[in-house]
């Protein structure tokens, strides 16, 4: 892989992808690259084998030892570091996700964004890693909490967001001490490996190399090593239920930690007082966005029967005039699908729909072309039908009708995921029905604003099958260190908790 055409092309010569001496590139089997954008193959990648994985790992556990020990602060100035070098690379990285993905290129360079957002926030966190102190019930004694860098944190990350996720966990993590070693999606190694050629700018000359390593491979050939080693003690990882199941039953069987942050089946409840606009751009960034390849994605919509048809309406005659296309042109709104195995899945959701009675009121078409393309669907749906309650990684919008709030919410809890939720309205009783005890079950609910393009500063995941992790903002992390408490006892006595007399 020394040279690659498709760079050129899209005209980013700071992306430097390396070649095979590069150190952090592996000695395993070649991976393909293929671009969902015309299907063309762009490059080879060299994947890790258990050797490299190893290495990195021994590497790794070395180099902890030394971060642990530099002052947050200072971990966080390198930190700064990386984000105005995330900085100067935003348009081609935002390029190069594009390319490899098929996200339009405002999302890819959002997402660069999203990087460099979270490393700001981490700048700022380092020196906020803040302990409590308690009051002793013994005399002459102090009471408090540290908090401790963890160890090597292992960093699984999916090919919808190739560089934020793996960001949220990294800054965040460097932030609090740890090193970390990040297998990416095989759907995506590129944008990984052009991140990592990043980091390595900065890290090298600062003598910081192996805090942050990358490890291209497969999951059986190094995704399952990361999972039962047990000097990883955080294994954070972002993908389907059905693999942080996997994975999260692994790493507990070892008693490790893990922050799994996985599939979402998320809805907008609109109520008869909303304002139509502002839901309709907000259903379609939610529902078409990213293709539908969002893990918040809008994918069931809660019309209320006044108002149903209208907003039906004006969504379809919204769809038929998406741009669907090259996702580097300005006017395209809707790239290709990653894969073919996900223009498969579309179909397929597409003929169970049918078999359900499912009414599919526009789209429902794959794009004959070169590269993955499928038209944004809307379907008239209930909640009986299987499918609704599954998670397909494509633009398919389920339209539901209902009387009362009440119903509409008991239906959006119905499913197993539980990511990410909204609700359009202006009146307060609504509002504050639907973010009560009683209310959404999700670990995110928006009023008038749409399910995905969370800010990084709240804590973002969700709860049942999405698994229960939070990564970015707020108290996320705590995760990534190791709580210490401590009692001092400054007296001449040693009277003991309980009042208990001993001896
Ligand atoms: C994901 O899809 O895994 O809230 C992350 C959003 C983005 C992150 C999505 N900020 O849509």
């Amino acid at each position: 892989m020394t040279k690659l055409d498709f760079l050129d092309k899209l005209g980013i010569e700071d992306v430097n992808l390396g070649g095979y001496s590069d150190k952090w590139l592996g000695s395993g089997s070649d991976l393909d690259c293929i671009t969902p954008v015309d299907g063309t193959l762009i490059a080879k990648v060299k994947q890790c084998n258990p050797g490299d994985y190893e290495n990195i790992m021994q590497t790794s556990s070395e180099v902890f030892k030394k971060w642990r020990m530099e002052p947050a602060p200072k971990r966080g100035e390198v930190v700064r570091k990386l984000a105005n070098a995330f900085r100067k690379h935003k348009s081609s990285l935002g390029k190069l996700i594009s390319w490899e993905m098929g996200k339009i290129q405002a999302e890819g360079e959002g997402e660069v964004q999203e990087m460099i957002d979270i490393a700001d926030y981490a700048v700022g966190l380092s020196r906020q890693l803040y302990g409590k102190t308690m009051h002793s019930e013994r005399p002459n004694h102090r009471m408090y909490e540290q908090w401790h860098p963890l160890g090597a944190v292992g960093i699984v990350t999916a090919f919808n967001f190739p560089g934020a996720v793996w960001a949220w966990n990294a800054m965040i993590a460097a932030v609090c001490g740890d090193v970390m070693v990040w297998k990416p999606s095989s759907k995506t190694p590129l944008t990984a490996i052009a991140i990592q050629k990043i980091v390595n700018e900065v890290m090298t000359p600062l003598g910081w190399d192996g805090v942050m390593s990358l490890l291209v491979g497969s999951s059986r050939d190094v995704g399952e090593l990361l999972v039962h080693d047990r000097r990883i003690p955080l294994v954070s990882a972002t993908g389907s239920c059905h693999m942080g199941r996997k994975i999260g039953e692994a790493v507990a069987k070892r008693l490790g930690r893990s922050l799994l942050e996985l599939g979402g089946n998320n809805a907008i409840i609109v109520m008869p007082d909303s304002d139509p606009e502002l839901v309709l751009r907000a259903v379609l960034f939610g529902a078409v966005g990213t293709s539908g390849q969002r893990c918040t994605s809008t994918r069931r919509l809660f019309l209320h029967k006044s108002i149903s048809s209208s907003i039906t309406e004006k969504l379809i005659s919204s769809y038929s005039q998406i741009k669907i296309g090259d996702p580097l042109e300005s006017d395209t709104i809707v790239g290709p699908l990653v894969d073919g195995k996900a223009v498969q899945d579309y179909s397929d959701a597409l003929e169970i729909i049918k078999k359900e009675k499912g009414e599919i009121l526009c789209g429902g078409n794959v794009i004959k072309s070169d590269g993955f393309y499928v038209e944004p669907t809307i379907v008239k749906a209930n909640m009986g039908m299987q499918i609704v309650r599954e998670e397909t990684f494509a633009p398919i919008l389920y339209l539901f009708e209902f009387e009362n709030l009440e119903e509409a919410i008991e239906s959006h809890n119905s499913v197993d995921q539980g990511l990410s939720s909204s609700i359009f309205t202006k009146d307060m009783q609504s509002v504050e029905k639907f973010l009560s005890h009683s209310g959404s079950d999700c670990g995110i609910a928006n009023v008038n604003i749409g399910t995905s393009g969370a800010e990084i500063g709240g804590a973002f995941g969700g709860e049942k099958d999405t698994g229960g992790g939070r990564e970015a903002g707020s108290d996320s992390w705590k995760i990534y260190m190791r709580r210490q408490t401590n009692t001092l006892n400054w007296s001449d006595d040693l009277p003991l908790a309980q009042g208990i007399e001993f001896g």
